[in-house]
């Protein structure tokens, strides 16, 4: 096992490794930039190196000063966190010719993933369902995109195979817009991404987003650890989630689970994952792997008992998986609340000094955060302050739990999103559980429209 890992994250994440490698007897060096250098959990690393000024490409994004910083401090590992570098196969090859392990999956495989076609295909083969559209990128003969398109039925959605996460998509509703659209969608993935190639699928109307939890170890095993729903997101960020996902056969994610292990063993996939599912009418349909921990793994964690950030560190240090499918049964319901710093009604940015900080506890809560009393938000990241989760017997008794944690929780000094979390533990749909990704959008809107 590791000796030292480097953390090159920032924020509730870099605390949560933390964590993980305390437990483990692992020695951590924490990265972080000048606008990070006072935050508690700087301090509380072993060791910490600054690595440059506040904006991201200076600091969290800069791979020659994360690297040198492994090389002062005798790191063996990097662990990469969510956002930043962690998707980045070239910062996860750097890594590795520079002598460190990236606890992380190797670099091919973040590139076969992070190349949307590639990583559709690589499903297809492996037997996951994926949602009917083009075989592969589009070709450049229009007469050939409306043939697709005709074949696979309007509405359509055209994607950027370097986007994902909702960036270079656009739906098309009539043969009238369809290759105008197309060279439109091909442009923006040019400037975005450097990669022109577009793929189309059907354009489901009204999907859930469920994902699914895998863990590879370096030995061809591979696990699925139940499902998150996490329907409920606002322009690409969501904000709650959990597990398991409400009214879904188990049967028939027992059936996606074991596909999505089947693949990691396909693609000799090592480390965490996430296969990305949306859900219409009974039906599962891939659109996207994440090779990176994420931001919502806390509610996995809460109904199968294991800690998935300690799991990445076994398998990045060669560890064979002591997990077997059959001992991963989940238990009770988990659901998580991500607090940002912004405004609760109109989603602006509320960075700035938190002057008074009360988390909740209690029975089945926890609180992954880094913030606290006389902790100062910088302006220059992601608004997420935190996350808090809350775990039942059932699925009612994990938002009542939250109902009441929320209610307990005080952050002065600063606006915050608790006020919408308050009211959306009380929406009488959301209570229902099932609701589609176009849900809290909508109503969003209403709640405008009850405002003015
Ligand atoms: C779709 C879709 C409908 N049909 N693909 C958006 C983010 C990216 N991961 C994929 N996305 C979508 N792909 C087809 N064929 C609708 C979305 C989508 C969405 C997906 C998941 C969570 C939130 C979303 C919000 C808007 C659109």
């Amino acid at each position: 096992m590791f000796g030292k890992i480097l953390i090159a994250n920032r924020g509730e994440i870099a605390l949560r490794i933390q964590r993980a490698c305390r437990e483990m007897g692992i020695r951590t060096v924490v990265v972080h930039s000048t606008a990070d250098t006072d935050a508690k959990y700087v301090k509380l690393a072993d060791e910490s190196v600054c690595i440059g000024p506040p904006p991201s490409k200076d600091s969290y994004l800069n791979v020659p000063a994360i690297i040198s910083a492994a090389e002062v401090t005798d790191a063996e590992a990097i662990h990469p966190g969510y956002g930043f570098l962690s998707e980045n196969a070239d910062f996860a090859e750097r890594v590795e010719k520079s002598g460190f392990v990236f606890i992380g999956p190797r670099p091919e495989s973040i590139r076969l993933m992070g190349d949307k076609v590639s990583a559709k295909q690589a499903m297809i083969a492996a037997g996951v369902p994926c949602v009917p559209g083009s075989e592969g990128a589009l070709p450049e003969d229009p007469r050939e995109i409306v043939k697709t398109a005709r074949a696979v039925g309007y509405p359509v959605i055209i994607k950027a195979a370097g986007g994902g996460g909702g960036r270079g998509m656009r739906v098309v509703h009539t043969e009238a817009a369809l290759v105008n659209a197309v060279n439109m969608t091909r442009q923006e993935a040019q400037s975005a991404f450097s990669n022109p190639a577009v793929y189309m699928e059907k354009f489901l109307e009204n999907p859930r987003h469920i994902e699914i939890q895998v863990l590879a170890d370096q030995h061809r095993n591979a696990v699925w650890l139940g499902e998150r729903d996490c329907s409920m997101q606002r322009r690409h960020q969501k904000i709650i989630e959990e597990a398991p996902a409400p009214g879904i056969p188990r049967k028939l994610i027992e059936k996606i689970g074991d596909r999505c292990a089947d693949a990691c063993r396909r693609i000799s996939y090592r480390g965490a994952g996430t296969f990305e599912f949306l859900y219409e009418n009974g039906e599962f349909f891939f659109i996207e792997m994440n090779t990176r921990v994420q931001v919502e793994h806390p509610v996995t964690e809460m109904v199968t008992g294991i800690d998935i950030v300690q799991q990445q560190i076994h398998v990045a240090a060669g560890e064979k998986l002591t997990l077997r499918q059959r001992d991963i049964p989940t238990r009770g319901a988990a659901v998580e609340c991500r607090i940002n710093a912004e405004d609760p009604y109109k989603f602006t940015p509320s960075p700035g000094r938190i002057t008074a900080w009360h988390a909740p506890g209690g029975p089945g809560v926890r609180v992954d955060s880094h913030a606290y009393a006389g902790y100062f938000v910088p302006p220059n990241y992601d608004s997420m302050i935190g996350k808090v989760i809350c775990y039942g017997d059932t699925r009612e008794q994990a938002m009542a739990r939250m109902r009441i944690a929320l209610s307990e929780m005080v952050v002065e000094g600063i606006l915050t999103n608790i006020p919408l979390h308050r009211e959306l533990m009380l929406d009488e749909k959301f209570m229902l559980g099932g609701t589609s990704i176009h849900y809290l959008e909508k109503r969003l809107a209403a709640r405008q429209m009850n405002q003015v």
